[in-house]
This record gives C-alpha cells, sequence and structure tokens, in this order.
C-alpha cells in the first residue's frame, strides 16, 4: 500500500494529475485533468510504475505486450524490458503506404496480446483498439489500464467477457492527495460532487448558415442563396448532352443553390450552352459549380482552368480540387471559389483519417478554398458539401456508397448535400428536385436545435 501511494505522490509532483478547470475532448468541464505522458521524464517512476502494473497480471495468460499510443507506449515498452514478454506496437494511423499493418512487430496468429493503456473512461476507444489487434489474428483476454476514470469504461470491457485489471481509481487518487494535503477539502469536496454527478457532454451545437464567418464572396453567395430559396441542394447534372443539361437547369433552377457539372462528359460541349446556362443560372439564382476534381501541380493545374477546351476559369463560380499537391497549388485558382475534396464518399477510397487530417489542414490555410467534401463534419470556419446522397438507393455497382439528407445534415453537420442520379434520374426532376430541398432544408433546421 505504501509502495502505491509513494508512487502517487511522486508522480503527481511530476504534474501527472491537476486541478482547475479543464474543457475535456469530450466538451465536458473537469475540475481535474490527467495525463500520465510527464512519467517518462522519470525513468526510476516508470520502472516501478511497470513492475506494479506487471504483478496485477501476474497470472494472466499472455505472450506479447501492447502499449496503446501514445501515453501507455513507454509503460508498454518498460514492461516488455522486464517481463521478457515482446512487444507489438499498433499504429494509431494506417501510414499509407508500404506494408499495410496496422500492427508492428514479430507475431503469429493465435497469440495472446496484453494491453496496456494509461487511463480508462468510457471504455470506447479500447474497445476500438481491441477491435484492431483481434483484426490482426491476435487474441485479447487481459487489459492492464493505470487509472479508472470510473465512468463505465470497466463494466463495458466486462461485459464484453475482458478482464480489465486496475492500479488505481480516480477515487482512490483524490483521497490519497486529499489525506497527504495535496488537495484542499474544498477541492476534493468539488471534485467528489463532479464524479458522483457526472455532467453529459455538450451537444456539438452546428452553426446556422447564418452565422458562418465565410471570408470568400462565392461563400457568401451560397449562404444567401440557401437563405432566400430555404435550400441547401445542389444538383449534380451528369448528363450528356447539352440538350439535357438545359433541360434540366430549367427544370430545378428554382430549387438549388448551384448546378454542379462535369462539363468533360458532355459530348457536344460548346460556349454557346454555357452562355444558355448562365442565362438560366442568372435568371434562378444559382451559381454554375465544375466538378473538375483538379489534382496536379500549380502550373498544370492553372493551363487547365484557364486553358484547354472548357475555358473554366472564364465561366465557373466553383470548382473542385484535391488538395493533394499542397496549399500552393490552389493559389492558381483566382476569382472562383474552390471546394477542396478531403473525403470521398466511395466504397474503399483511400481518403483515409490521417489523408483527411493533413488535407483539412491544406484547405483551412488555403484563402480561394471556401468549403470541402467530406463525409464527416469539419471546421466551423470551413462550409462542407456531401455527395453521395439519395432518397431511395444505399449504393450503386461501382463503389458509390449513398447517405439520406437527414443523416448527412444531422450527423455531419453538412451545408450542402449533391444530389445526381436521386433526381436526374427521375422521371420528374423538378419534382425531385423539391423532394430533395424540402427533406434537406427540414433536416437542417432541425438539426439546429
Ligand atoms: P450521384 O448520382 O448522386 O451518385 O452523383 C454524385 C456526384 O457527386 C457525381 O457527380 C460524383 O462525381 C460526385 N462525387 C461523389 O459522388 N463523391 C465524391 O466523393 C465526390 C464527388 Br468528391
Amino acid at each position: 500500500m505504501q509502495q502505491r501511494e509513494d508512487f502517487l505522490l511522486k508522480a503527481y509532483e511530476l504534474g501527472i494529475i491537476k486541478f482547475g478547470n479543464f474543457t475535456l475532448k469530450s466538451g465536458i468541464e473537469s475540475p481535474f485533468y490527467v495525463d500520465l505522458r510527464p512519467l517518462s521524464s522519470s525513468p526510476q517512476l516508470l520502472k516501478t510504475l511497470s513492475n506494479n502494473l506487471l504483478e496485477l497480471v501476474e497470472d494472466a495468460p499472455f505472450d506479447l505486450i501492447c502499449g496503446v499510443p501514445y501515453a501507455a507506449l513507454p509503460m508498454g515498452t518498460t514492461m516488455s524490458l522486464a517481463s521478457g514478454v515482446p512487444l507489438i506496437i499498433k499504429r494509431k494511423e494506417n501510414k499509407g503506404y508500404g506494408t499495410k499493418r496496422m500492427v508492428e512487430g514479430v507475431y503469429e496468429d493465435g497469440q495472446n496480446c496484453l494491453l496496456v493503456e494509461d487511463v480508462i473512461t468510457s471504455g470506447q476507444s479500447l474497445l476500438e483498439t481491441i477491435e484492431e489487434i483481434e483484426r490482426e489474428g491476435l487474441k485479447v483476454t487481459d487489459l492492464v489500464v493505470v487509472l479508472d476514470r470510473e465512468q463505465g469504461g470497466i463494466n463495458k470491457l466486462r461485459d464484453k467477457g475482458y478482464r480489465v485489471h486496475t492500479l488505481f481509481t480516480i477515487n482512490e487518487v483524490i483521497d490519497i492527495l486529499h489525506r497527504y494535503h495535496r488537495l484542499s477539502d474544498g477541492d476534493m469536496a468539488r471534485i467528489k460532487n463532479f464524479l458522483n454527478n457526472p455532467p453529459a457532454p455538450p451537444q456539438m451545437k452546428r452553426i446556422p448558415l447564418e452565422g458562418k464567418k465565410i471570408q470568400h464572396p462565392i461563400g457568401k453567395k451560397l449562404i444567401e442563396f440557401a437563405l432566400k430559396k430555404k435550400s441547401n441542394l445542389i444538383a449534380s447534372a451528369d448528363v450528356i448532352t447539352s440538350s439535357e443539361l438545359l433541360k434540366l437547369a430549367e427544370e430545378v433552377g428554382d430549387h438549388v443553390v448551384a448546378l454542379k457539372l462535369h462539363t468533360d462528359i458532355i459530348k457536344d460541349f460548346s460556349f454557346d450552352l454555357i452562355d444558355k446556362l448562365k442565362v438560366i443560372a442568372k435568371e434562378k439564382e444559382f451559381l454554375l459549380f465544375e466538378d473538375r476534381k483538379f489534382a496536379d501541380i500549380g502550373n498544370t493545374q492553372e493551363l487547365q482552368f484557364k486553358e484547354g477546351v472548357y475555358k473554366i476559369a472564364d465561366w465557373a463560380d466553383m470548382v473542385t480540387a484535391h488538395p493533394i499537391a499542397g496549399e500552393e497549388s490552389l493559389q492558381v485558382f483566382e476569382h472562383v471559389g474552390v471546394v477542396a475534396i478531403v473525403e470521398m464518399s466511395s466504397k474503399g477510397t483511400l481518403t483515409d483519417d490521417y489523408y483527411i487530417t493533413k488535407a483539412l489542414n491544406v484547405a483551412e490555410n488555403s484563402s480561394n478554398v471556401l468549403g470541402v467534401v467530406a463525409q464527416r463534419q469539419v471546421a466551423d470556419e470551413l462550409l462542407l458539401f456531401t455527395p453521395g446522397v439519395n432518397l431511395s438507393s444505399k449504393g450503386d455497382t461501382k463503389g458509390q456508397q449513398y447517405n439520406t439528407p437527414e443523416r448527412v445534415f444531422k450527423a455531419y453537420h453538412t451545408d450542402f448535400m449533391i444530389v445526381g442520379r436521386g433526381i436526374y434520374q427521375s422521371v420528374n426532376a423538378k419534382e425531385s428536385a423539391i423532394e430533395y430541398q424540402t427533406a434537406g432544408w427540414n433536416a437542417y433546421l432541425e438539426s439546429l436545435n
């Protein structure tokens, strides 16, 4: 007992737990904050901790040790050194090249892996980690955790049949620190109250269109149209003749904020078509959005944008571009709003979490970019566009995956949904456009509450 208390007091000096007001990842305001990473700064404490953890799992069967990144990585390593049990490393993200493994190291199917974690809260992220380890053919029966925040995580894992061994509970930590005068009576009462009556995480509020701080003039225009027409619908006009395109524009024009085009699929493309589209767009108040998906170095993109057959720069209000070539490559798109593609809707897309994070960074730093295409919620400073929306289909035979308008507005907080075949392949495009417009706008309004 004394040894554990000793360890805790020394660890406290390193700053593993702080008291005050902290906003947690979930949005909850917490009176304390736990971060076990500073433990690595004291090799002696790390050793003591690892020995304590090994004692806890003395009777557990395991052939491998895996520390969950990042805080538990050094703990797992130290336990491996002390026990002679080999370590494996679980990646946080797939590195996207070379071997595609999520787990690195030498291991065989069916081996039992002990998971080491610093803190358990709801247990959700540990469950996800277990799933990933099991997917590699390994078995998990036991987990060892330094601190249980006592928020249901242990039970969640036990219900699924996993044994969880914990060194401290948060209540024990608070009691010990109080007993040794590291914590005042008042602070202790405040923390105990928080632990006994944990607040619910605040719902992530979505910012209404009129509250969005969008600098780009085209972004402002889109928002203006949306509010005026009560529509967050963009129709994707993937038809292949000028006459079909013009007919569609006439039919859906009143109900959309933009018409998305793939001009390179139009058999009889001409600038006369563009002139006519511009007249309809002006009259019906929508923007022309060329879904060109530029993905080259800046110089080539500039030529593709300004020259060639389509002279996109002369008429498009908005274009799509992949941020894959980096920030500077996007600077060539002057006088249009760029929608950066950070995540695709199709099955097996290579836009994994790692790519998305980096692509969002590029998008946020580019002044030409007014928004992004993604299948998830993104930062409020960007407008979010979501394709892959259909009311009656779950996908096609070529990898497209569909969501409902309800889902993209409520779960992703998207600002604009993009609908192609759901509208242009329907018997009555105008009626379908109205149906999508209404479903989308209602879902958007409901998502504000
Ligand atoms: P659909 O008929 O609703 O499946 O058409 C969707 C349109 O959106 C089509 O023009 C695609 O090129 C476009 N799209 C997409 O579906 N998914 C993506 O991730 C991106 C664009 Br980016």
